[in-house]
């Protein structure tokens, strides 16, 4: 299917003297054209053309789990309570790429797998980080000698699991030993291994380190990633953010993120209050938007609409659901925008049609958290993209208090340009 979508973004530049001060360049435009990218065509029967990743392990190590943590949120002390797979399990799993991950049991050889290796886009391995024996190393050079030669392109992976069962200094000597078996093993096999593209992480469902991980799997899979990454770095230039993270809401997985660098605290921190907003969310209602708001996919949560908390002094913060800020911004006569944003309220109109059909989904929450109320002090925001996306940004406390407007007109774009994005992507796999 030819794909000649381009998706355009343009920052409006805030036309008083004073919001200009904050807009790092006069004017920003950015064209993004895909029509070069998504190389995955729909199926000929026109079915969803999903990515799939390959979830391999010795018995017990804790594959199941993995998958049941992220995508099904299942609490990591009831993984305790898992059955043993029996059978190879393919769960589905949508978010900016449609998923599949096969779960497979302990003893599943490249033989009984019952699919060529060239149809996964990933294999992960799981390893117990206890586990320095033989028989886990062998089955793991196994797969990559076979996956190696039916599919060169596919990522391969290695889960060093259960980490957190261990101090410091023991992780770090079994995953060294882990590392180095292996790579002993395919030199021994071969030399033709040496160059082979492995990635080793250090993983636990008891804290934030699976999610980082299976994070970094999930990028190298989404064919859009650069567009998504310029789209963050321009929101973070323009809104003086240091760190921005495009998360999808239900897993916690980050899908991309701004080019400043990583580090393991803040994307804790940015996990855990995604996890507190997905529990809490429903908790909330914002009564202009209760319309669109019956029309949200019941599998998404919606987070709440007004939050806003300190450690030490709780104080509410109103925040306005974004489609009515997006509503103000399109009707702001200095407002200068060549998108196409809907021009439709949410506030609720009479209905005179028989058959109401459902409104276009515009209610997007969004909440703030001062993270430290010291000066200048930092804000963490949240901003719903999509009905699965949700935008996690840190700003500093002044720019969030003062800026409020441009900031707000930042995510608006963010949206439409990440909106526009999944919508290539939807129809260059035959979903749209
Ligand atoms: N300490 C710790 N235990 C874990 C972790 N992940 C999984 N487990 C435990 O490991 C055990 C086995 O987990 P499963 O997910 O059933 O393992 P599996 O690889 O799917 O096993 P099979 O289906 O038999 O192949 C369970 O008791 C889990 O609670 C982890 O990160 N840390
Ligand atoms: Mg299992």
């Amino acid at each position: 299917m030819k794909n000649d979508r381009t998706v355009t973004v343009v920052l409006a530049v805030p036309d008083s003297p004073d919001e200009r001060a904050w807009w790092p360049g006069s004017r920003f435009t950015s064209f993004y054209d895909l029509t070069a990218k998504s190389s995955r065509m729909p199926n000929s029967d026109n079915s969803l053309v999903r990515t799939k990743i390959l979830l391999l392990g010795l018995r017990r190590s804790g594959k199941t789990s993995i998958q049941q943590v992220l995508f099904n949120n299942l609490p990591p002390k009831e993984c305790f309570y898992l059955d043993a797979t029996m059978r190879i399990v393919k769960h589905t799993y949508d978010t900016v790429i449609p998923l599949e991950i096969w779960d497979c049991p302990g003893n599943t050889t490249v033989e009984s797998l019952g699919a060529p290796l060239s149809q996964f886009a990933t294999l992960i391995f799981v390893i117990d980080i206890r586990d320095l024996y033989n028989q886990p190393i062998s089955k793991l050079v196994e797969f990559i000698m076979a996956a190696y030669h039916e599919n060169p392109n596919i990522n391969l992976e290695v889960f060093v699991h259960k980490a957190e069962r261990l101090h410091e200094d023991d992780k770090f000597e079994n995953f060294r030993q882990i590392n180095e078996r292996v790579s002993d093993r395919l030199l021994d096999e071969s030399p033709e291994y040496e160059q082979l593209p492995l990635n080793f992480h250090l993983t636990s469902i008891h804290d934030h380190t699976i999610h980082e991980a299976f994070s970094r799997v999930l990028h190298k899979l989404i064919d859009s990633l650069p567009y998504l990454e310029d789209l963050l770095n321009v929101f973070c230039v323009n809104s003086q953010s240091p760190k921005a993270f495009l998360f999808d809401a239900r897993s916690r997985l980050y899908v991309a993120t701004d080019a400043s660098p990583v580090d393991s605290a803040t994307h804790n921190l940015c996990c855990d209050n995604l996890a507190m907003l997905n529990s809490f969310g429903a908790l909330y209602k914002s009564v202009s938007a209760s319309q669109a708001r019956r029309f949200l996919p019941s599998t998404v949560t919606p987070p709440p609409s007004i939050a806003s908390t300190t450690p030490s002094t709780p104080l509410s913060r109103l925040s306005k659901p974004d489609s009515e800020k997006q509503d103000e911004i399109e009707n702001h006569p200095n407002t200068n925008t060549n998108t196409s944003a809907p021009s439709s309220s949410t506030a609720p109109i009479p209905n005179t049609d028989p058959n109401p059909k459902p409104p276009k989904d515009r209610f997007y929450p969004s909440a703030a958290t001062s993270l430290h109320p010291s000066t200048p002090g930092t804000t963490l925001t949240y901003n719903m993209i999509t009905p699965e996306l949700v935008l996690l940004a840190l700003l500093p406390t002044p720019v969030f208090e003062s800026k409020r407007g441009l900031v707000d007109i930042n995510v608006v774009f963010f949206r439409e340009g990440v909106q526009e994005i999944c919508v290539v992507e939807k129809e260059a796999r035959g979903t749209v």
